[in-house]
């Protein structure tokens, strides 16, 4: 998969009033380089509707475009990826359905889930929740930025920090070891989206400059 800084998870409830599409064009405007589409409560019908017109504005700004838990919406409107939770498909009977041309993406909340997953052959993990947060119902308690910590130095597949991270604590999770950040709230729920999602870019990628210049 094309690797990346920020990755963008819709919440429409933190933004009631403003389109989906105009929220999610403008953190891409801002620099996110995947989005995923997160719809817990809607049927399935609505969730099509909303993913077939997510991939034509990802398609129209060369971004990857990730539908969470739904295989079969994937697959319809050929999403880029899939993510997956610790319940539903294993990686391997997922990898049946979607073929390895598609990404499969998978939440991890301890070093054993992430472990199997990269056993399992996922593209990526998201590692978390490192801080509380309130978009996520079934969440497990926060894994803090030791976990962070733990999966840098051990997992080799692409990782992603998520799970109440804000611009106020990004550079604490920063300098655990994430070079890759997924955000809800505090970039759809902004009045900025742009330059909220613009300000994380900076810090990502200043962090990655100061890194690499430590490494030489
Ligand atoms: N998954 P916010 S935390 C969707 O830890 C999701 O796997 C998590 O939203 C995990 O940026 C989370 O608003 C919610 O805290 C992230």
């Amino acid at each position: 998969m094309k690797d990346f800084n920020l990755y963008v998870i819709t919440g429409e409830e933190f933004h009631p009033g403003r389109k989906l599409l105009d929220v999610m064009e403008e953190s891409i405007l801002g620099g996110a380089e995947i989005i995923q589409l997160r719809d817990k409560k809607s049927s399935k019908r609505v969730i099509l509707e909303k993913a077939k017109m997510l991939r034509e504005l990802t398609k129209k700004h060369d971004v990857t475009f990730i539908v969470n838990d739904h295989i079969d919406i994937a697959l319809a409107v050929d999403a880029d990826g899939i993510h997956l939770g610790q319940d539903d498909l294993p990686i391997s009977e997922a990898r049946k359905i979607v073929g390895f041309d598609k990404i499969i993406g998978i939440s991890t909340h301890k070093l054993e889930e992430a472990r199997q997953a990269q056993q399992d052959g996922a593209d990526y993990i998201g590692a978390g929740p490192v801080y509380a947060t309130n978009s996520k119902s079934d969440v497990v308690d926060p894994v803090t930025t030791s976990y962070i910590q733990e999966v840098a130095s051990e997992i080799s597949i692409p990782f992603v920090a998520i799970g109440g991270i804000k611009l106020h604590n990004v550079d604490e999770v920063l300098a655990a070891g994430a070079s890759r950040i997924c955000v809800i709230s505090e970039v759809v729920g902004s009045s900025n989206v742009r330059g909220t999602s613009d300000s994380f870019i900076k810090r990502i990628k200043k962090s990655k400059e100061v890194n690499h210049e430590a490494a030489y």
